[in-house]
């Protein structure tokens, strides 16, 4: 194996967002850029010699060119054992297991829910060895590293065989090609109960699957329809392919509009879900009935015990100061700790390592436990199924109940998409220069509470992340919250997040758009954000 020392020169625009490094295929496909990227990967994990690591991706386009590029990468960098899902391929979630079954770390390609092809995104993230997405810290060294570096290492490796399992030696790289599907559907079949679904399916429970031609697709086709009995054909857009079948690969109500289509038509299955990209991101639907992920997360924690896996309890939860706080009232009711983190699932993983949380979740369809490191889609889904089967209610019915016990907590989040970076700046800066006048005047009928920029204190080691979104709090837990996306690659993305609280039992059952349409009117004249980015309307309303 000879090892080649490249020179190279920075890029300047490597900064790791929310999730990991995301660009247009384009910037990635640029001499240099992925290995640069890899490079202070590498450099800022500095891994043991005999360091085992992970590699794998979603399967959009240039995952294959980039997985091999990858491991050569490994190898010339001294690293002898790399683990690689076939062809390349692991979801989120999987590499997220295997990386806990004894690796140090792992690398996983993906753009998680934006489009993929050669004019789509592509993305890139590190993932440490208790299996999540790597701290700020290390993604701050990250991007000072990449910011100066002068030098990639690289191996020349004879061809190598990604597309059989078993074992290759090259030289001293032991590269061993895994199923990426059979670890996970283990840790799967240890945490729910697969004979009560199972019975379920039996009994004549029809559910559709949408995979969005993503990676969930052989998931869920061995898992539903192979362990579980679910009908042939439950899973549609089962096949990955590398650009998604031109889609959107984000399971909301606009993306998913196949699914979306069936379970609000007249024949509707009983059970409908979706995943992302990377199969992190699930969407739940019942019988003409859609579970916001704020009450989804909610909601499973209230029936947590009824889940083997779950079945000792909850030790905390905790959700993104975006999500509803839907979760935060099943907290007070079981006496448990919650805790508000900012958005973004590494901030979840020193809670979890602790042991201070079990379950956790955030408002953009991602929902997950303590059995990975990352929201895992597949896993919600079976956790739902599960608890349909012990309760034997439909989704619409489990939820109703929910509010009338806890509260409903109304939920929409504008998304808009594209807008110029100036432009959404400066709605950001209009914002924060009222934070002094706003507390204490009443607007759409509700008091200001406070108003200021969430910044987050780390209970296990005490690290502080500033400035993670402006929170408008109101007298009666009403909530107004604007924050910059950290994962787009065009311009930037506004996000506004509304919710109210709502206990009263007569006035449960609103449309969510007349139940928050004064906050909405409130949120938009206190942003000026029509004046100032002229969209008069939202993307994305999930
Ligand atoms: C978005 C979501 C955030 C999520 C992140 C990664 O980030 O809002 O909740 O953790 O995507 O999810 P942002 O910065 O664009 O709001 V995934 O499925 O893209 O890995
Ligand atoms: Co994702």
């Amino acid at each position: 194996m000879t090892v080649h020392s490249i020179t190279t020169s920075p890029f300047a625009d490597q900064r790791p967002g929310t999730s990991g490094l995301r660009k247009r295929t384009t910037v990635f496909q640029q001499t240099h850029y992925l290995e640069n990227f890899v490079q202070a990967l590498l450099d800022v994990a500095s891994l043991p010699p005999d360091a085992t690591l992970v590699v794998g991706g979603d399967g959009r386009f240039h995952n294959r060119e980039a997985t091999e590029t990858i491991i050569r990468m490994a190898a010339g960098n001294g690293i002898t054992h790399v683990i690689v899902g076939r062809a390349g391929l692991l979801s989120t979630p999987a590499a997220s297991h295997l990386i806990r079954s004894g690796a140090h770390g792992g690398i996983i390609l993906s753009a998680s829910h934006n489009p993929g092809g050669p004019n789509g995104d592509f993305g890139i993230k590190y993932n440490t060895g208790n299996g999540g997405p790597a701290p700020e810290s290390f993604t701050n060294e990250v991007a000072e590293r990449a910011r100066v570096i002068q030098q990639y290492t690289i191996a020349d490796l004879p061809p190598f065989n990604l597309d059989d399992l078993g074992t290759q030696q090259i030289g001293p790289l032991r590269l061993e090609v895994v199923d990426p599907v059979s670890a996970y559907a283990a840790l799967m079949e240890s945490l729910f109960d697969f004979d009560a679904i199972s019975g379920l399916f039996a009994s004549g429970f029809r559910m559709r699957f949408d995979a969005m031609h993503a990676i969930t697709g052989p998931y869920a086709v061995e898992i539903l329809e192979r362990r579980l009995g679910a009908l042939s054909g439950t899973v549609i857009n089962r096949v990955p392919l590398p650009d998604f079948g031109g889609g959107h690969p984000d399971p909301n109500l606009t993306y998913a509009h196949d699914l979306v289509e069936e379970l609000f038509g007249s024949d509707a299955p009983d059970f409908g879900a979706a995943s992302d990209g990377d199969g992190d991101r699930n969407m739940i639907l019942g019988q003409r009935f859609f579970v916001t992920p704020s009450d989804s997360l909610a909601v499973l924690a209230a029936n947590a015990t009824l889940v083997p896996g779950y079945a000792r309890g909850l030790a905390g939860v905790a959700r993104s100061m975006p999500t509803s706080a839907a979760v935060d009232a099943v907290a007070e009711s079981l006496g448990i700790p919650c805790f508000e983190t900012p958005t973004g699932w590494k901030f979840f993983g020193n809670l979890l390592d602790a042991g201070r949380i079990t379950l956790c979740g955030e408002e953009s369809f991602g929902t997950g436990s303590d059995h990975v490191r990352e929201k895992d889609g597949l896993w919600a889904v079976l956790f739902w199924l599960n608890i349909v089967a012990e309760r034997g209610q439909t989704v619409e019915a489990i939820v109703r109940e929910h509010w009338a016990r806890f509260g409903r907590n109304y939920y929409t989040r504008y998304d808009y998409e594209g807008v110029p970076t100036e432009a959404a700046n400066d709605v950001m800066a209009h914002l924060r220069a009222q934070f002094a006048t706003l507390p204490g005047t009443v607007v759409a009928s509700r008091r200001v509470r406070s108003a200021d920029d969430f910044s987050y204190t780390d209970p296990v080691d005490g690290s502080v992340s500033e400035n993670q979104g402006i929170r408008v709090l109101f007298d009666d837990d009403a909530r107004i919250v604007f924050r910059l996306s950290g994962t787009g690659t065009e311009g930037a993305t506004i996000r506004l997040y509304i919710e109210s609280r709502e206990t009263d039992a007569t006035r449960l059952g609103m449309d969510t758009s007349v139940a928050l349409a004064e906050l909405v009117t409130t949120a938009l004249s206190m942003s000026d954000l029509v004046g100032r980015t002229g969209r008069r309307e939202p993307t994305v309303i999930t």
